[in-house]
């Protein structure tokens, strides 16, 4: 896929300073440091474009950039670390969870896991989340050029181990280097597809069987969002002790 210009657009705070929702768009999550950033701008061809670091936590706002005039790609902050007050990781926390929630212009996020750790919990969770709330989405394993190929292949394995029994067909699997440049063409196919399908192809993989009820909503998200006691009364007693974010 050809990307004639790639162009930062705005910063938004939470949902209403988002963008009008006029262009298809496909969003980065993930653990903070995980290579969101990055991977942005391997996709976007230009280094630079959004801003990279290696302290985590660094993208804070929900960052939008528009791809040859018709389609966005969206930077959102990273989960899993929490720097700031309770009140601001609270605020960016409930922006990005309505933004994947409730933004019709949503097409595909992009999960991203970092293939140089084995499977963990807060993935996982947000795997169950993002699940839950039927978002499509496709997983990303990050960071390729880190570990040995057998030490990333195992990484993956045990991860879609973990969450096959959460549906009748996975959702797709990808790899990527952004140091390396690996993974580029396999990801904007991903866009290119969704694009020529149309709205109703981007269906996104239906859960197969109820998630076990230790890990149903309301997800720790959720609970930092400071929406949940409406939904589930048990969501304040649960959420003591929850990670930071
Ligand atoms: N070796 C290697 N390092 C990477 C790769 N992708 C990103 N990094 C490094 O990982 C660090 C974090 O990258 P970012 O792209 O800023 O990560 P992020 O997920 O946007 O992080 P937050 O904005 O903090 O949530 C930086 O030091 C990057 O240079 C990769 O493919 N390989
Ligand atoms: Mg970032």
């Amino acid at each position: 896929m050809n990307i004639s210009s790639a162009i930062f657009d705005r910063s938004a705070p939470n949902l209403a300073s988002c963008p009008d929702e006029s262009l298809p768009e496909f969003a980065f999550i993930g653990r903070s440091n995980v290579g969101k950033s990055s991977l942005l701008n391997l996709l976007a061809g230009k280094n630079g474009l959004a801003r990279v670091s290696p302290v985590p936590g660094f993208t804070k706002l929900i960052n939008f950039f528009t791809m040859s005039k018709t389609w966005r790609l969206v930077d959102l902050p990273g989960y899993g670390y929490a720097e700031g007050s309770r009140k601001h990781v609270s605020q960016f926390n409930h922006a990005v969870a309505n933004y994947l929630k409730q933004r019709p212009n949503l097409c595909c996020v992009y999960m991203l896991i970092d293939s140089g750790l084995e499977p963990q919990p807060i993935d996982l969770e947000f795997v169950q989340w993002l699940t839950s709330n039927a978002l499509p989405f496709v997983i990303v394993f990050t960071k390729t050029d880190r570990g040995t190929p057998a030490t990333v292949a195992a990484n993956i394995a045990a991860f879609t181990a973990r969450i096959a029994g959460w549906f009748e067909q996975l959702p797709e699997v990808f790899q990527c280097s952004s140091m390396m440049g690996r993974g580029r063409s396999e990801l904007l196919a991903v866009i290119g597809a969704t694009l020529d399908a149309g709205p109703a192809e981007s269906e996104p993989t239906p859960a197969t069987v109820p998630l076990p009820p230790e890990v149903e909503p309301p997800f720790r998200m959720r609970v930092r969002a400071g929406n949940v006691q409406e939904q589930n009364p048990r969501a304040k007693a649960r959420s003591k002790g929850a990670r930071p974010w």
